[in-house]
Formats: C-alpha cells, structure tokens, sequence
C-alpha cells in the first residue's frame, strides 16, 4: 500500500469530529508538557546546569503524542518479535502488544535503517517505525544527504505501507497512527509514516530562518488550540488551566533537581 497525504476520516457517524473533548484536553496537555520540558532543557542547558548535547524537540509534539497517546497503559511494550514470539510460539493469543520506533530523517540513509525494515517485514512483526523528518540532521541537510527525498516511499520498497502525513497536525498524526496499530493487530504487520515536521528552536543556522518562520505559522500546539476553539471542545479557561498546571509541576521537578545536584555536588 503506498499512501501520500491521509485523508482524514470521522471518528464516528454521530459526530464529524476527531476527537472528543477529553481526547483534545488529553493531547494539548501532553504537548503543551513536552514543550515546557523542552524549553527548561534549553534554560538549563544555556545556563550551564544540564551537560552533554541537546537536541531540542519543540515543534515536533505533534508526531510523538499522536502516536503515543493511542498506547494503553501497561501495554505496546517490549520489542516486535516478543510480541511474536508470545502469540506464535507461546501461543498467547491475547498478546496484541505493538512497538513503536521513532527516529529522524538522517537514520533513514543508515544502513540499519533498511536492514531493519526489511527483517519487519519479512517476518510480519508489529511494527510502526515512525520516522520525524524535520530536514535536518545537525548540519546536514536532507536534501543533500538523500537521493530520494520523499521517504515515505521507502516502506512500499520494502513491503510494507508507506505514509506521509502532516507532522505539525496532531490530529492527522493520530489518524495514521490508529490505522498503523490496526494493522498491526490485526494481523502482525508492520507499518511506516513519515512525519513532515520542523524543530522550532532559538539557535538556528541563518538558512534555516526561512524554513523555520514557514513551519512555526503552523505550530502543532496553537493548530490544536484552533481546532478545539472552533469546534467547541475547549475554552480558554480550561486550557490555561493546563498550562499552569505544567508551569507548577515544571518548578516543582526544577527544585527537585536543583537539590539533587547540590547533593551530587556535595558528595563529590
Ligand atoms: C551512528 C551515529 N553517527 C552519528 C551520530 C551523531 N549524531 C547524533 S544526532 C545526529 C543527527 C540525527 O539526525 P536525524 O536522524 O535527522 O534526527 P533529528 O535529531 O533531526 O531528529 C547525528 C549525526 C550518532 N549519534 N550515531
Ligand atoms: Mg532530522
């Protein structure tokens, strides 16, 4: 199956949403949290208190809570071929776990990358590699690093669905990610979407500055505000209710770590 662009579907006759409230409310928490998260990495990393290489997420909530927040809690863990294994050679038939990989654009020209695609689909294992091109990889370009942009292409060459969705709307995200799980229920098979998204961070290269003004006029938190406004899901009370709570438990893990670094510090 070889998809470009998903058009969206209806969750159900009833209604032409795709999403109840809940749902929407569930999902702006979750990237409203991992922007903060992300912002506070970056305070901290500029301010000396965090080490090591950042690789900031802004921008890109939208693939990672479309596709996560379908996960059922206590489920969809360990790797493909366990959940296999359980249901072919153990014979637990209610084993319907399904993994999830997610990964950039610059993997995708790794070696590993085909190996594992392959091995997925020569053995029908539950699997939706999800791959969030934002079009860099550091430095590098993907325009420069790939002969064939469009990676979405690269799971039908493969034997499997390959997908390309909008990764700035969350609701689209979902969408594949629903049909991905499915699929992969249903009969063990694995699946691949790629994710056209951007990373919004403050230091970027001036070649980016274009690219980024583009992506930001469609950031995947305020199309979500959007979409919840006008079709009545949400009020802004209730959503800058969520807001302070991340803001509040954002400080509260800050001074955590602050009292946990005096304390490394000290034992040193
Ligand atoms: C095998 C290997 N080579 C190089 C690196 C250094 N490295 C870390 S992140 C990165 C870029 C990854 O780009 P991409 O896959 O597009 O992910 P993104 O950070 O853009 O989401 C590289 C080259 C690495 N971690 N591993
Ligand atoms: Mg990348």
């Amino acid at each position: 199956m070889v998809v470009k662009d998903k058009k969206l579907k209806a969750d159900s006759a009833v209604s032409n949403l795709l999403i109840t409230k809940d749902e929407g409310l569930e999902l702006y928490e979750d990237m409203v949290l991992g922007r903060a998260f992300e912002d506070m990495c970056a305070q901290m990393y500029y301010r000396g208190k965090m080490f090591g290489f950042v690789h900031l997420y802004n921008g890109q909530e939208a693939v990672s809570t479309g596709f996560i927040k379908l996960q059922r809690r206590g489920g969809f863990c360990g790797a493909a071929f366990t959940s296999k294994y359980r249901r072919e050679v153990l014979k637990e038939a209610d084993c319907d776990h399904v993994t999830m990989a997610f990964f950039g654009d610059g993997t995708c020209n790794n070696g590993q990358f085909f190996e594992c695609l392959n091995m997925a689909a020569l053995w029908k294992l539950p699997i939706i590699f999800v791959v969030e091109n934002n079009l860099w990889a550091i430095g590098m370009s993907h325009l420069r690093a790939t002969s064939d942009p469009e990676i979405w292409k690269k799971g039908p060459a493969l034997r499997m669905p390959g997908v390309h969705v909008d990764g700035m709307d969350v609701l689209k995200v979902r969408e594949v990610a629903k049909e991905a799980v499915a699929r992969a229920r249903r009969g063990g098979r694995s699946y691949s979407a790629e994710c056209e998204t951007y990373r919004l961070e403050d230091t970027l290269w001036p070649i980016q500055m274009t690219e980024k003004n583009h992506y930001a006029a469609r950031d995947p938190i305020s199309a979500l505000k959007k979409y919840m406004f006008e079709n009545n899901l949400a009020s802004e009370a209730e959503l800058k209710t969520i807001d302070k709570k991340i803001t509040n438990w954002l400080k509260k893990l800050l001074s955590l770590q602050m009292k946990a670094l005096i304390l490394f510090v000290a034992s040193c």
